[in-house]
């Protein structure tokens, strides 16, 4: 687990995501009608915002359609050298060998055996060039491969009427989607970036990569998978961003 430094880009800043989201949804004024507090009542404007947030959560996952995919691109498009992001330098990404790395499984998953890295790459896999869009400010087109996460899950037996799937990752970050994002056609367990095996600081050995969500919703270092019916945590959305974050 690392310790968060003391100062984020300006994008990550939940107070300013706040101030876009009041932007864009209600005034201030309109606010302070809703709820009756002045807006210097700190408390309950972040009580109001996050009911706000969550109201948007819920329009975007009832407005999400599961066939949709999301724009694919030609070959030559794909970025060879994908810009890397984490809230800690690419020197300190957990490095995992497949010596001694095992991915759990928990929740509702009828066989729970952990997977090894070997037993992982048996998986059948196809590849994908999309789009990475990131809150920070910036976006790029690369090439993951990897068998669908839907592939995955009926593999070991997951229960696919349950609501969420949920990640824990080797950094300590966590994240989790909804079933009908995790059974995505386009949603996979990427193994490769660029043709060739995921690099260490891009989330050796495997990623969630989710073209339909934005970058933070794509765990990298996966190392527990579970399905629940209780909406996981997310690393970001915990500091102020919308759960959903649907692109
Ligand atoms: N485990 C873990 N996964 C993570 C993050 C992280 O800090 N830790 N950052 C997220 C964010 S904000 C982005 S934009 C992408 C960056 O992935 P990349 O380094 O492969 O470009 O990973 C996402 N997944
Ligand atoms: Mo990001």
């Amino acid at each position: 687990m690392i310790d968060l430094p003391p100062h984020r880009p300006l994008m990550h800043r939940p107070s300013l995501h706040r101030r876009r989201l009041l932007g864009g949804q209600l005034s201030i004024g309109a606010l302070t009608l809703l709820t009756g507090c002045d807006i210097s009542d700190h408390d309950s404007v972040q009580r109001a915002l996050a009911a706000v947030s969550r109201f948007n959560d819920r329009v975007q996952a009832a407005i999400f359609r599961p066939d949709r995919l999301a724009p694919t691109f030609p070959e030559a498009d794909a970025v060879k050298d994908f810009r890397y992001n984490a809230w800690y330098g690419p020197d300190k990404a957990p490095r995992q060998t497949p010596a001694d790395y095992r991915l759990t499984l928990a929740g509702q998953i009828a066989d729970k055996r952990p997977w090894t890295v070997e037993k992982l790459y048996t998986l059948p896999q196809l590849s994908q060039i999309t789009r990475h869009v990131c809150v920070e400010g910036w976006s790029m087109i690369g090439k993951w491969s990897g068998p669908p996460l839907s592939t995955f899950l009926h593999r070991i037996g997951a229960d696919t009427t349950a609501r969420y799937v949920g990640f824990e990752c080797a950094d300590g970050y966590y994240e989790g989607i909804d079933m009908a994002t995790a059974l995505h056609p386009q949603t996979l367990m990427a193994f490769k970036l660029s043709d060739d095996i995921l690099p260490t600081p891009h989330g050796y050995p495997f990623k969630i990569r989710i073209p339909t969500k934005l970058g933070f919703k794509n765990p990298k270092f996966v190392t527990t998978l579970y399905v629940t019916n209780q909406q996981p945590k997310g690393f970001w959305p915990d500091r102020g961003y919308n759960w959903f974050s649907g692109i």
